[in-house]
């Protein structure tokens, strides 16, 4: 009889839907669907998967939508035949950062979950939080300084944690709910990540939250992988056993709960590998190695990079890296991408793209000293607003000529990249790949700025499903992480990316010095912002 192709399954509990990839053992996707919170379940009625509360800081999901929504994929994919009796791993993801909140007894009812009925039903009453705080809460700022002020200030904290106090980071909203309701605080049995929480619910029992997950919690020790004992206390009483120790995020958790088995068919013998963040997760799916940098240019540019000795600073964040433990991975987040990017080419590229790529063809690598600051929204990296100008003198200057301000614009999102990431410690190698995804990624002029200004070859990859993709390989990986198999060892098979700019080999010379001055006059710039007028 022929043998029966292995199955590897990567489920993502994003904001707005829940995918899921699966892979053969030669990593290509043979089957992927997903369920969309607010059209396939709208009886939560969720708008992108969210409430949005009175408040507008406060914001939340209900934690039985993502139960069901699991049913509902799992029936779909049973529907059209999905061979569950294969697969062999399953590993996923969850947003960052948002809570789900068991109630006492909650253990022993994912413990003996009857596969007659669907896990929302059979969970309903297992949570103590119905609407689970998420990563668009920004409701804690008052808990963030407490946070930061236990510990002797923010820098000790992102020295400690990764990252300073961020008021969507898991802490801080646990802390919230304990001095709002303490007495929900009391009744909670374990609180999960999303991602742990969803590993739960094919595990059949707590599934432990990762290092790499944990590290967005402003409560985890980067370096030593435990729980901050001062930040616990800070947060909320008792908080270590609610949690339960973290795990390597490459850990197999366990086997699937008997309920799958019966009610869908899996393999008894098929292993749960430990859950992670979306953005660890996409790490994983864009197959980032040491020394590499994602670049994802969208409506806000997001950097991921791949770290071996981090600097955590007052900016971007440090993650344990999801693929190997001894690593680290970084994010950065800047808010002014893609549109900013239109609204200068519609100024001063006649609406184009094509006429965008010429200004950029037609000026020179460093455009003869110009430089500028595109903030038209408060960036984040840095808290910067405005747009702010300077010539080759370092003098502030009103306008400059169209095609300058193109390449002033592209120079300068890029340097603020490159100089933002060397201070959390990143260190460009002879190795390093830039890898770039989304819309603004297939424009050659733009990679070759990039590459330029980085002295490394840009490729483009495709990162449509990169997050449950990556949790597909996951599943390959954790299977044989203990026989000391790394994550690019398993990779090998999968797909290279597209070599689309290689540096010319003047411009390191020439983006030398007009690095030093960027990051110069972003402190002057900075400074200008908190000036009062
Ligand atoms: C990262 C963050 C978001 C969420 C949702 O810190 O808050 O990217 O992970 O995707």
């Amino acid at each position: 009889m022929a043998r029966r192709a292995a199955k590897y399954v990567g489920f993502d509990f994003s904001t707005q839907q829940l995918k899921v990839t699966a892979i053969d053992e030669h990593l290509q996707v043979v089957f992927s669907d997903n369920v969309h919170f607010d059209k396939d379940l709208p009886e939560f009625r969720t708008q992108g998967g969210v409430h949005v509360h009175e408040d507008k800081l406060t914001v939340t999901s209900p934690v039985l939508m993502w139960i069901k929504s699991l049913d509902l994929i799992l029936e779909k994919m049973k529907s059209v035949g999905f061979s569950f009796q294969d697969v062999k791993a399953i590993s996923g993801t969850g947003q960052q950062h948002g809570s789900v909140y068991w109630k006492k007894g909650a253990k022993e009812s994912l413990n003996n979950l009857c596969s007659e009925f669907p896990l929302h039903l059979l969970l309903k009453s297992s949570f103590v939080i119905s609407d689970s705080p998420i990563w668009m809460d920004s409701s804690t700022t008052a808990e963030c300084r407490h946070l930061e002020d236990a510990v002797g200030g923010a820098q000790n904290l992102a020295s400690l944690t990764g990252s300073r106090a961020y008021e969507r980071f898991t802490g801080n909203q646990i802390a919230r709910i304990y001095k709002q309701k303490p007495e929900v605080y009391a009744q909670t049995e374990r609180i999960s990540l999303v991602s742990s929480f969803a590993a739960s619910l094919f595990l059949g029992d707590y599934a432990a939250i990762d290092y790499s997950d944990g590290s967005g919690m402003n409560l985890l020790k980067i370096w030593e992988k435990t729980w901050a004992e001062t930040c616990l206390q800070a947060c909320a009483p008792g908080l270590g056993e609610k949690l339960g120790p973290a795990v390597p995020s490459s850990l197999v958790l366990g086997s699937i709960s008997p309920y799958h088995v019966v009610r869908y068919g899996f393999d008894p013998d098929c292993k749960i590998v430990t859950f992670t963040g979306d953005n660890p997760a996409s790490l994983a799916g864009m197959r980032l190695q040491e020394g590499d940098i994602a670049v994802s240019l969208g409506t806000s540019d997001t950097l991921f990079l791949w770290i071996n000795e981090p600097t955590p600073a007052l900016e971007g964040h440090i993650f344990c890296n999801p693929v190997q433990t001894d690593t680290y991975m970084a994010l950065l987040c800047y808010k002014n991408g893609s549109l900013m990017r239109e609204r200068i080419r519609d100024e001063c590229a006649l609406g184009s793209w094509d006429e965008f790529s010429k200004a950029l063809r037609t000026t020179c690598a460093g455009n003869n000293g110009n430089l500028g600051f595109y903030f038209d929204v408060l960036e984040i990296t840095p808290q910067a607003v405005g747009v702010h100008r300077f010539n080759a003198e370092n003098q502030k200057v009103p306008h400059f000529p169209k095609e300058v301000e193109v390449r002033a614009l592209m120079e300068g999102q890029f340097m603020a990249k490159r100089i933002h990431a060397e201070r959390l410690g990143y260190k460009i190698m002879p190795r390093t790949r830039i890898l770039a995804t989304g819309g603004a990624s297939c424009n050659q002029e733009i990679l070759q700025v990039l590459s330029d200004v980085f002295g490394a070859p840009v490729y483009t990859i495709d990162t449509a499903n990169s997050a449950s993709l990556g949790c597909a390989y996951r599943a390959v990986h954790g299977l044989v992480a203990n026989s000391g198999l790394s994550f690019s060892d398993v990779m090998k098979l999968a797909r290279k990316p597209k070599l689309a700019a290689s540096p010319n080999p003047r411009a390191a010379q020439v983006y030398q010095p007009v690095l030093k001055r960027y990051s110069e006059l972003e402190r002057k710039v900075i400074s200008d912002a908190f000036e009062t007028p």
